[in-house]
């Protein structure tokens, strides 16, 4: 495979030393908003009914319905007064340590650049329709705001430990593909799948994927993948449980422990696990 166009090693020429670079708004050119409106349109017909309470309310708040890219000076006007986040832009994905940084001081990163028409479906790197159509409605919400800062600080805490691999599946079972438990049913919220046309059915809808409730330990044990849709996904059932653990948990000697767990495989599932769906895995098979 081709490496990746939006990689750097150091920050590029006219970037910041924390990787920041201007948005330079007025430089997208119309068919890049036009690619925008399509995912738009395409993602916002299907959400409701879909997406979290908290995803549809935070796409309301922000008036991500305004046609276009949206600009970082009117959205961040409006994700501020709701929870002190903002939106920076970056050149692609940045290191660890300074994607962590942001998050711990609530500001997210989000790639200066939108997919071409060849890669509508899928793209491997997180473009500005991912970032900004996928994470930042959540961030709007007062409790997952506060989780994902504690994600940040919890991430560089975690370089210490060597353990960002095994903290990097809490944030991609989470942040990036949970299903939340709603009064009317289950619900995503990962950016993952509301900004995936073809993953926001499969998630919910489809009876191949196991879907477990939410137990950060198993979580933490459990391999993905990044080229498919997923075999798991984990159910939470509330933001404000997944920021109670997440603040209440000494990750320490969590991590102690799960170097002494064996991990689990993608599809497995193992005693103790609370079984919404046991999956068939007929999907992932039939490409295997
Ligand atoms: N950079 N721009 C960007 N976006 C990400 O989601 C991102 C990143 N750098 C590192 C990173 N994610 C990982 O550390 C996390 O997925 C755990
Ligand atoms: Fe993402």
């Amino acid at each position: 495979m081709a490496d990746p166009l939006h990689v750097y090693d150091a920050p590029p020429l006219g970037a910041n030393a924390d990787w920041t670079i201007p948005q330079n708004w007025e430089a997208f050119s119309a068919d890049e908003h036009a690619m925008w409106d399509h995912l738009f349109a395409r993602q916002s017909e299907m959400l409701p009914g879909r997406a979290a309470q908290a995803f549809l309310r935070g796409v309301d708040v922000l008036k991500l319905e305004k046609p276009g890219i949206p600009d970082y000076r009117e959205l961040n006007a409006r994700l501020m007064a709701a929870t002190g986040w903002q939106v920076v832009a970056v050149p692609g994905l940045v290191p660890d340590d300074v994607f962590f940084d942001h998050l711990a001081n609530r500001r997210f990163p989000a790639g200066n650049f939108i997919r071409t028409p060849d890669q509508i479906d899928y793209l491997q790197e997180p473009d500005v329709f991912h970032d900004v159509f996928g994470h930042v409605p959540m961030l709007a919400d007062p409790v997952f705001a506060d989780y994902m800062v504690a994600y940040g600080k919890g991430g560089l805490r975690s370089l210490g430990f060597g353990a960002l691999h095994k903290l990097a599946r809490l944030y991609w079972y989470t942040v990036e593909f949970g299903l939340i438990a709603e009064p009317d049913g289950l619900r995503i919220y990962g950016a993952g799948i509301v900004s995936s046309y073809g993953e926001s059915i499969f998630a919910l809808d489809d009876p191949s994927p196991n879907r477990i409730g939410f137990d950060l330990l198993r979580l933490m044990r459990t391999e993905y993948r990044i080229d498919d849709y997923q075999q798991n996904y984990f159910v939470i059932p509330s933001l404000e449980h997944l920021l109670k653990v997440t603040v209440e948990t000494d990750f320490a000697p969590l991590y102690a422990q799960l170097e002494a767990l064996p991990d689990i495989a993608i599809a497995d599932i193992v005693p103790g696990d609370e079984v919404i769906t046991h999956g068939t895995q007929y999907y992932a098979r039939a490409k295997g």
